[in-house]
């Protein structure tokens, strides 16, 4: 193994100031081709081999600073795990750009005060959680996000949607890249937690795939903890378009990660405790556990024909062991990453607890399914990297990039090589290591979730800092390394730190993504206060007014840079108050405010927006409001006075 580390440290940031500018575009390296036949995108190995001489020449390190005013090639879209939001980071510079309050609350953004973010955050619950929730603030104050994946069509990004998971209380939430923002959390039933989520890639998203990782009764109703063996997990396919449930998959095991072909007619999903064990011993005790392959036309076609149990209001399908609509494929003991290659025929389920990844030939599973050939038969290489291969990722000229937990590494091993290994030719399929600090999780290549793998940037999510950074007490943040893998070797270039904690990434080419700068009027999100104002009779645009509906009050006021329409309004001790402002400003980046001393109330509300909060007013006096978010020279001035009028006995 030693010959293949290699030591980073040679390489500043300081070295690279003097190299040339990387080559501009993105190229599309793979020789993947979308197939007339309708088995959708597949390419063969060779067309991967030769396309890789086409590339335009690179320097031997890609330029990453991005000099003061320059954009960045890339949208990296990070997960932030327990934190709970979807964060934006610019690729090379690793510059943080936004971050997207999704599961957690957002003192900034009002995202969880607002009513328009508390109607996403609360009308996806299932009637059971909306019920506990009811003394506890209606909705979840935390969530764990690990796994955000863009919508496809015909497997590459399309730009429409971010799709991500909530593990802390089973949820899944969509993201609107039009204007970044959460528009829809649904909360999946029978299911105990959601991990693994990715979405189909071919010929469009279609379905979110989530898996279910714990193992509970159904129904938990309270009655059995010990039957351990009627306890289930369940795979479920959301809709992305109207983000409901579409089936559910009784699986033998527990979920881990999952992916899909780019032919639209497999998901796969690692499982570990295959031996539905309830603890550490029990669940690593067996030397194997498996891959699960979904096949997606038999179940639409089981759905179609009623072959599945309604349970919680949606299909469930029994694919546990024997089942037509499933099959599992023997791994070893508890594997993790699920890895789709950009050639659209290899994919790897990356062994963790073993120093070995799996890679399947996606072609065979139709043999599979058929009984033609056994579940083992569909593996093609079996290469042993190093210790703790967690994840893999792709540069689209046939190699593969793996994270090795244990050895603190990234690995290089190409696809071909190693299934020639297999094959007993004496070939190393490992062509280069580059130690990582510390523990790397996830690793991320520039476009290579797509079949428009560029090869260019690679980053690995390191789960420890260590000694990288100055200290900051105790609790350390995480290193996200830059790895520049346009060359044959892969070279370290910067070391970004990041709070808790990003699992997972996609990094998407800026030609993909087209954000608006200013709202659009008519924008769903904030429809409702358009109906209420047009019911009491107020054009948001224009009108200042307050609306006494018994104890309901309802305040309309606009901003426009540096002050609001109403310099104060009064209300009684004890109303219900609703401040809808609308921001009329039509200027790019103009953000106001909207925060009540003592109140705690706060909301943005960005050019052309309208934002609403509703309070109760229990404490009688003056309240000053004021613009929160810097907006002019005379910012400081932006307020007024809310006047609580106290209740008379
Ligand atoms: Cu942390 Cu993708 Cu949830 Cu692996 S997962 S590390
Ligand atoms: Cu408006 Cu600050």
């Amino acid at each position: 193994m030693t010959d293949h580390n290699k030591d980073s440290k040679g390489v500043s940031r300081r070295t690279l100031l003097g190299t040339t500018a990387a080559a501009a575009g993105v190229g599309l390296a793979g020789g993947i081709a979308l197939t007339g036949d309708g088995t959708g995108l597949i390419a063969t190995a060779e067309a991967q081999t030769k396309a890789a001489p086409t590339l335009p020449a690179r320097p031997a390190i890609q330029k990453a600073e991005v000099a003061p005013g320059e954009l960045d090639e890339y949208y990296t879209f990070f997960s932030s795990g327990q934190t709970g939001e979807l964060r934006i980071v610019g690729l090379p510079s690793m510059r943080e750009l936004m971050r997207v309050p999704v599961f957690n609350r957002c003192s900034a953004t009002g995202w969880g005060l607002t009513n328009e973010s508390l109607k996403i955050l609360t009308e996806g619950l299932l009637p059971e959680s909306r019920e506990f929730l009811k003394t506890r603030g209606g909705t979840y104050m935390n969530g764990d996000l690990h796994h955000p994946h863009l919508s496809f069509t015909e497997g590459t990004y399309d730009g429409r949607y971010a799709f991500m998971n909530d593990k802390a209380n089973t949820r899944v939430a969509r993201v609107r890249l039009d204007v970044m923002k959460c528009d829809k959390i649904i909360q999946l039933p029978n299911q105990h937690t959601v991990h693994g989520l990715r979405v189909q890639k071919y010929p469009r998203t279609g379905y979110v795939f989530c898996n279910g990782e714990d193992r509970v009764p159904l129904p938990n109703d309270g009655s059995n903890l010990d039957k351990t063996k009627d306890y289930h997990a369940i795979f479920t396919a959301v809709d992305g378009d109207t983000m409901k449930v579409a089936w559910q998959v009784m699986v033998d095991g527990n979920l881990d990660n999952v992916d899909a072909d780019y032919q639209g007619k497999y998901a796969f999903a690692t499982c570990y405790n295959s031996e539905e064990g309830v603890n550490a011993a029990e669940m690593t005790a067996n030397e194997q556990d498996w891959v699960v392959i979904f096949n997606i036309k038999r179940i639409e076609e089981a759905v179609k024909k009623g072959d599945f149990k309604e349970m919680g209001g949606v299909p469930v399908i029994d694919g546990r062991h024997g089942s037509r609509y499933t099959r599992y494929v023997p791994v070893s003991n508890s594997p993790h990453g699920m890895n789709t290659a950009p050639d659209g025929i290899h994919i790897v389920a990356n062994g963790k607890l073993s120093p070995t990844v799996t890679v399947m030939d996606v072609r065979k599973f139709d043999d599979l399914f058929d009984d033609k050939i056994k579940p083992r038969d569909v593996v093609v290489a079996e290469p042993q990297l190093g210790l703790g291969p967690l994840h893999t990722a792709y540069d689209g000229r046939g190699n593969a990039y793996t994270t090795l937990f244990l050895d603190s590494q990234i690995c290089k091993w190409n696809i071909d090589l190693a299934k020639r290994a297999f094959k007993g030719e004496k070939v190393d399929p490992i062509i280069d290591k580059i130690d990582v600090h510390y523990q790397p999780g996830h690793n991320h290549s520039s476009m290579g979730q797509t079949k428009e793998a560029d090869g260019k940037w690679l980053i690995s999510l390191n789960k420890f800092s260590k000694d990288r950074f100055l200290n900051v007490g105790p609790l350390k943040p995480e290193n996200d390394q830059l790895i520049d893998i346009s060359g044959e070797k892969m070279k370290l270039i910067h070391d970004g730190p990041s709070f808790a904690e990003p699992h997972d990434a996609t990094i998407v080419h800026r030609s993909k993504i087209n954000p608006i700068s200013i709202w659009n009027r008519a924008d769903p999100m904030f429809e409702d206060a358009v109906k209420q104002a047009k019911l009491d009779g107020v054009k948001l645009e224009s009108d200042s007014k307050v609306i006494r509906d018994g104890d309901k009050v309802r305040v309309y006021m606009t901003s426009q840079a540096p002050a609001f329409s109403l310099e104060k309004f009064q209300v009684k001790q004890g109303d219900k108050v609703t401040v809808y402002v609308t921001n009329i400003d039509d200027v790019e980046d103009l953000t106001h405010g909207f925060s009540i001393v003592n109140y705690g109330i706060q909301m943005e509300v960005a050019p052309q927006a309208t934002a609403s909060v509703t309070f109760s007013a229990d404490r009688a006096g003056v309240y000053w409001y004021y613009c929160s978010w810097f907006c002019h020279a005379m910012h400081m001035e932006m307020k007024g006075r809310m006047l609580v009028e106290p209740k008379t006995v």
